[in-house]
């Protein structure tokens, strides 16, 4: 991060938190924050120091399948981050941006300790970062006794990792792009719409660290795929179409725009430069079969983000059907 960048994050949270960011510590604090699973993906950033996005996203967090954090107060030179029980190397790309995160918002002499656990061992599969900072946020937001409103807490969980900002709400979440310089409009927020016949199954075909991050894989699909041009608008419009979707609770339109806006995202990435595929043969292996289910009239549809594994989309009246189909498939219910 250039020194003037990092000038325009302090300026903004200084900004934000006001004299609140000298507030007295309480002892400790505690807070929860689900999974996401993009039904229109965010991928690609007009500014990387904020984590702004090109387009605007739309994701189904996933209930109680998440991360809790706690923080309390320490006596000590750094901040120390344990993940799920093990103290984390302070070298760690994760430690390194959980401290970094802290060094924005918090007064420079207060340091942490951050407890942060999974909630169940399936979650150890998604995407880690974006619950992990949406519950450091909200935790912080209790310790610190900032009392800031949700917009802000997105936009601060955020400057941790883009889709955190959509990880602070159960349901339906649509993350806007927003238009200004230092993201004050490219925050997320609830919809109003529940569905809850509507059902997520996690296929996992790997649980390995993947070789490139998804920081990593934007920058290098904007960079060098041309494929990248069309994607803007087709995630502008899948967003719109999936949105409209939900408030109709049109089943099919929602979960087969969802899937189309999945595979042209990969597409893009497989058009980047050294190539980038996150699917390994078991991928394809699964996906055929949920095409073949679906030409055999089950509706059943699948996402997938940087990484190997499968999430499918369904309804809870063909939850049977997806099980026999897919006996090691992990059915999450988003809202019961
Ligand atoms: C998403 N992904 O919308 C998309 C789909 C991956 C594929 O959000 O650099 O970990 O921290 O802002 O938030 C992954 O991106 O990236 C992601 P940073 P993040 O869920």
């Amino acid at each position: 991060m250039s020194q003037t960048n990092a000038d325009a994050v302090c300026a903004w949270v200084d900004q934000v938190l006001g004299h609140h960011k000298h507030n007295s510590p309480a002892a400790q604090a505690s807070a929860y924050a689900p999974s996401n699973i993009a039904l229109s993906k965010y991928w690609g950033k007009r500014e990387t120091t904020f984590n702004l996005p090109i387009t605007g996203s739309l994701s189904i967090s996933l209930a109680e399948h998440g991360t809790r954090t706690g923080l309390s107060v320490v006596d000590a030179p750094q901040h120390e981050v344990i993940l799920n029980g093990a103290q984390v190397d302070a070298s760690s790309s994760f430690a390194v941006k959980v401290c970094q995160w802290l060094d924005q918002v918090l007064p420079a002499d207060l340091k942490l300790r951050i407890d942060t656990h999974n909630t169940l061992p399936t979650a150890a599969v998604l995407a880690a970062s974006a619950r992990g900072f949406a519950a450091l946020t909200l935790a912080t937001n209790s310790l610190m006794g900032w009392q800031l409103p949700e917009h802000q807490l997105s936009a601060l969980a955020r400057l941790g990792s883009g889709s955190a900002s959509r990880s602070l709400w159960h349901g339906f979440v649509k993350w806007q792009a927003g238009e200004q310089s230092n993201g004050s409009d490219s925050v997320a927020f609830p919809l109003a719409s529940q569905w809850p016949q509507l059902r997520i199954g996690l296929l996992t075909v790997s649980s390995q660290k993947k070789a490139v991050s998804s920081r990593e894989g934007m920058a290098r699909t904007i960079t060098t795929s041309a494929l990248y041009n069309q994607w803007p608008q087709q995630a502008e419009s899948d967003l719109a179409t999936i949105e409209t979707a939900i408030i109709a609770g049109d089943f099919e339109t929602m979960a087969k725009t969802a899937e189309h806006n999945a595979m042209s995202m990969h597409a893009t990435m497989a058009s980047a430069w050294p190539p980038l595929v996150y699917w390994l043969p078991e991928s394809l292996i699964q996906m055929q079969k949920v095409w073949q289910l679906r030409e055999q009239g089950l509706p059943i549809y699948l996402t997938m983000d940087a990484g190997p594994n499968l999430k499918l989309l369904f309804e809870a009246k063909h939850q049977a059907d997806v099980e026999a189909a897919f006996p090691e498939v992990q059915v999450i219910s988003p809202f019961e």
